[in-house]
């Protein structure tokens, strides 16, 4: 199964018209969104993904009346048999894991990247699912392999039911219900209550995951910002030399106020560093990325490896930009102009391929660029 990067997901709906009338609006069920779908993602991916230390996996299973949930890494063991009472596995970040799963991400692109999260697989048996539930999230369900029936619903007002270790409505109550089998797709804006259950004992369902900030994460990791870059000098200290007798000890006297009302109105900050904090923040890598650093590089041989072979990030990587200003891993990048337009198709499409026709003092600048985000390992090449 190959994909190409201007296939089109929406049927008949374009890009254009999803964003004005369904994204954060209303729920759209789209048959055959890639037709003759074949899933190259198996399930046996998925159990050895969920083994890694690294992976974020939960296993859930109703059993007894009680909805229970187990979290990853996975033994092998871990895994119940598909006799037992149905189950569903979910692995996030696939596509940290596998090409194609990044790939598939790719068709996403509708969507700015600083908003794109993850492509999140999960596996389920017969009459396997996560129950009725709500997320604050946008979300695309892709049926990769086997069926699952969606319910949906359009209730406001929900009781969660306070016993379960996960977030399960107790007064569901079906809107639209439908079948979707491998290459259909449902997008479902945040809070739409939905409850998928598999049909079939070979369930694979992709979760197109969006990220939004909170306004409070915004405000907090600003302060953050603001303290990491205060330029104040830590040994200045309180002064008043004309300090005048004052009947309450207690009382603080109106310039002692004063002056730490000027102190506080000290803090500065402007739209570049607001569009600095901005890039930092929607590049900050997911919690427990690690990027692998051990390997040696010069600019000489990295020039010449880039006139030979196409650049590509670490799927890992978050590489974004505001004008000029680039920003990777939350890092912020100085590039000279001629290298501007190699790192907008970087950030754009991810890979990157140097035409010969750079020149040597040209090429050395972008190598110049480029050596710190190699040695990183933030970026490397396709072999
Ligand atoms: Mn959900």
């Amino acid at each position: 199964m190959r994909l190409d990067r201007k296939n089109h997901i929406l049927g008949k709906i374009s890009n254009d018209v999803f964003l004005k009338k369904y994204w954060q609006k209303k729920p759209l069920l789209i048959r055959d969104a890639i037709k003759n779908f074949k899933s190259p993602i198996t399930e046996k991916d998925l159990f050895r993904i969920a083994q890694n230390e690294n992976a974020i996996s939960r296993l859930i299973e109703f059993k007894r009346g009680i909805w229970q949930v187990k979290y990853g890494p996975f033994k092998k063991s871990d895994v119940p048999k598909k006799i037992n009472t149905p189950w569903t596995i979910l692995v996030q970040n696939i596509n940290h894991h596998l090409p194609f799963a990044e790939s598939f991400l790719n068709l996403f692109k509708f969507i700015p990247y600083a908003r794109l999260d993850d492509l999140m697989v999960s596996f389920a048996t017969k009459k396997g699912s996560v129950g009725p539930h709500y997320d604050s999230y946008d979300v695309f369900l892709f049926q990769a392999h086997g069926e699952r029936e969606w319910k949906i619903s359009d209730q406001k007002k929900f009781s969660l039911d306070k016993k379960s270790a996960i977030k399960i409505i107790t007064n569901f109550k079906t809107k639209n219900s439908w079948v979707l089998k491998p290459g259909d797709m449902l997008y479902l804006p945040p809070n739409v209550g939905h409850w998928g259950i598999s049909q079939s004992d070979d369930c694979l369902t992709y979760s197109i995951g969006f990220r939004a900030p909170g306004t409070f994460e915004i405000q907090s990791k600003f302060l953050d910002f603001i303290q990491d870059n205060l330029i104040t000098n830590q040994n200045d200290l309180y002064k008043d030399p004309n300090l005048n007798l004052q009947k309450n000890p207690a009382e603080i006297n109106s310039n002692m106020i004063k002056k730490i009302q000027q102190i506080v109105n000290q803090l500065r900050w402007n739209a570049k560093s607001i569009n600095t904090f901005i890039g930092q923040l929607l590049t900050e890598p997911i919690e427990g990325a690690i990027f692998e650093t051990s390997k040696s590089m010069t600019v000489e041989i990295l020039i010449k490896d880039l006139e030979k072979k196409p650049l590509k990030l670490n799927p890992k990587t978050r590489m974004l930009f505001i004008k000029n200003n680039f920003y990777i891993n939350g890092e912020l990048i100085e590039a000279d102009k001629k290298s501007i337009v190699y790192l907008k198709q970087l950030a754009n499409d991810r890979e990157i391929s140097i035409k010969s026709s750079l020149n040597k003092k040209d090429l050395n600048a972008l190598g110049m660029v480029l050596l710190p985000l190699y040695l990183s390992g933030f970026i490397d090449f396709i072999q």
